[in-house]
């Protein structure tokens, strides 16, 4: 069965709990069970992966080179800035699918820039949870999963 990484960056971890104007009121595990449940409808595995840490973060794409077909990546403020994740991602070989609860050109202007789109294969944002769903989709029609 294909796997696919789902990582959540810093923060991410408090959905739910505050800013739900900018963020949505799902919690972060909401959002894993239904990505697991879409998963289990097209016969895929999801693993997901959440850390406030750059390092863990860069860890974990190194170590999915050898265990997952794609990556869904929320690097949370770490977008912004990140090359040592972007370097990581650049080693992934697989798809790697970029998504951001909000409209991340809609805001400050220092979230305007991605390094992650640097290295992503695409990327969707600004549709709430619904981002992480559609970019599921989008890696099981791309892979013919
Ligand atoms: O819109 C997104 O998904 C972001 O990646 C979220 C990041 C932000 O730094 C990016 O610019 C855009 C922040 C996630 C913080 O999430 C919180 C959730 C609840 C309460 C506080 C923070």
């Amino acid at each position: 069965m294909a796997k696919i990484l789902v990582i959540h960056g810093p923060n991410l971890n408090l959905l739910g709990e505050r800013e739900p104007a900018i963020y949505g009121e799902q919690t972060l595990d909401d959002i894993n069970k239904m990505l697991k449940d879409t998963a289990a409808k097209h016969q895929v595995e999801v693993d997901c992966f959440q850390s406030n840490h750059e390092g863990a973060i860069v860890d974990q794409i190194q170590a999915a080179r050898d265990q997952y077909e794609a990556v869904i990546i929320n690097a949370g403020a770490y977008t912004h800035y990140s090359i040592a994740i972007l370097d990581a991602l650049r080693s992934f070989k697989g798809p790697v699918i970029e998504v951001h609860l909000s409209n991340i050109y809609q805001r400050e202007s220092y979230r305007h820039r991605s390094l992650v789109s640097e290295a992503a294969t695409g990327g969707i944002f600004g549709l709430g949870a619904l981002s992480y769903k559609l970019a599921l989709l989008g890696i099981i029609e791309m892979l013919n999963l």
